[in-house]
């Protein structure tokens, strides 16, 4: 009479062996929930670390107006983006571990029980499809590889505030079983009889899972993190740019070439303009007419978005010094902007605390040699505390702001 409904209560009742014989097989003892709240506890710390290092990322990258950011110290952006990118890849072993230890759950039966585990399931597929979406668009951007058919920035941001939720979600359904960890140790003393076999196999499989993602999680940092940490920088292997490697001894992120600037930052054409228009003021400058300026040497590193860091020996001509021709009151805003036509870092804002920094460079030189055309020649930014994107290669304008 009910062929429909009867049918799906064939298929449901055809169904329930065979997910609890999947649920079976990929049932381990080193998925105890302890394996899952430890790798857990990890993970949350990560994804803390990492919001809170890549919200100061953007805020530096925005500077926005009502944030009075200071340019010193000098290595805070270096230190920041380094942990960012650090334990933004520590946290893929941990991550896959933590699937491994919890993926027998998907064939939980019967799969709901009512509004509360429906609610569940969803907020745990949202964490779980964030937290990768996140790690890999992350990876894939410092490997810049860019295969996703987003711009990865905006996304990445966004992502940021639904994985910070969902881990905080996720952490209050769960807070039964994690308070459970917190007593597990002190409750094993207690029953010591029977059970305690089953808790030693149990417990050693818990430590070699846990030993195998930490042996991962260490070997992913140790290959890596020396792009930013000098004293590992042979090791670095698995990083798309390593310290020491590029002309003058300091890797490129765009080429001269890849910038669309090989004629232009050559020519004898090329002139310094600073200006502030509002002032009316214009001043002309050649390469010649601003090596004869005096020149400030400065030890500054270039810190990249994406991880690597590197600090150099960079001189030229103060950039306050440059600002002083045209009258610019100290602590204007200014816009630098490059001979590049295209591309999202050709121009960039500094505030005036930055512009006014005594080791804010107009650099013309590196490692006490005019500089490469690839490290910006004939003239680049170098400020203290900025992100590599905003480090101006191949200036052509200065341009007060207010
Ligand atoms: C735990 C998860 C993560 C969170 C919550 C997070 C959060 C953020 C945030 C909020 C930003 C600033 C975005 C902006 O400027 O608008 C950022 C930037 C960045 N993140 Fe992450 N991130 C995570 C994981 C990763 C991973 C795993 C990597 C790669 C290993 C990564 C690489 C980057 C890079 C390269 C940037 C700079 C992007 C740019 O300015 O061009 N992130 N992150
Ligand atoms: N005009 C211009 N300047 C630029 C860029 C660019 O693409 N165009 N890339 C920036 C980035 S992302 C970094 S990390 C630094 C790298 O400087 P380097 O190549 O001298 O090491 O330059 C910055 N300056
Ligand atoms: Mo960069």
């Amino acid at each position: 009479m009910f062929p429909g409904r009867v049918t799906s209560t064939r298929l449901v009742d055809r169904a329930e062996p065979l997910v609890r014989e999947l649920q079976r097989r990929a049932s381990s003892p080193g998925r105890s929930p302890r394996t899952a709240v430890v790798l857990g506890r990890l993970l949350g710390a990560g994804v803390v670390v990492c919001f809170a290092t890549g919200l100061f990322s953007h805020l530096v990258q925005e500077q926005p107006a009502w944030l009075p950011l200071s340019p010193r110290p000098v290595w805070l952006y270096r230190a920041t983006q380094g942990v960012h990118v650090a334990v933004g890849l520590a946290l893929v072993p941990v991550l896959l571990g933590k699937l491994w230890a919890v993926y027998p759950r998907l064939f939980a039966w019967p799969p709901v029980t009512g509004v509360r585990s429906v609610l569940e399931r969803l907020s745990v597929l949202v964490l779980v499809a964030t937290a990768l979406l996140q790690l890999a668009t992350g990876v894939m951007n410092t490997a810049q590889w860019y295969a996703f058919p987003f711009s990865f920035k905006p996304v990445h941001l966004a992502l940021s505030w639904v994985l910070l939720g969902s881990v905080v979600l996720h952490v209050a359904v769960k807070l039964p079983v994690i308070a459970g960890s917190w007593r597990a140790p002190s409750a094993q003393d207690e029953d010591a009889d029977d059970e305690d076999d089953e808790d030693d196999e149990e417990a050693v499989a818990r430590r070699t899972a846990l030993t195998a993602v930490g042996a991962a999680t260490a070997a992913t940092v140790l290959l890596t993190v020396g792009q930013s940490l000098p004293a590992l920088a042979p090791l670095a292997l698995l990083s798309p740019r390593r310290p020491g490697v590029g002309p003058q001894g300091l890797p490129v992120n765009r080429t001269a070439r890849e910038a669309g600037v090989l004629q232009t930052a050559v020519s004898a054409d090329w002139r310094l303009e600073v200006v502030d228009e509002r002032r009316g003021a214009l001043v002309l400058l050649t390469l010649e007419e601003l090596r004869a300026m005096p020149q400030t040497g400065a030890r500054l590193p270039i810190a990249c978005v994406e991880g690597w860091s590197q600090d150099a020996d960079w001189s030229g001509v103060r950039l306050r010094e440059l600002l002083a021709l045209v009258g610019a009151p100290a602590g204007s805003d200014v816009r630098v902007s490059s001979l590049q036509v295209r591309g999202g870092y050709r121009t960039s804002l500094m505030r005036g605390a930055y512009a006014q920094d005594p080791r804010t460079l107009l650099a013309l030189a590196l490692g006490g040699e005019p500089l490469h055309l690839d490290h910006g020649h004939p003239a680049r930014v170098i400020a203290p505390g900025r992100p590599g994107v905003l480090q101006t290669k191949w200036v052509r304008r200065v341009e007060v702001l207010s």
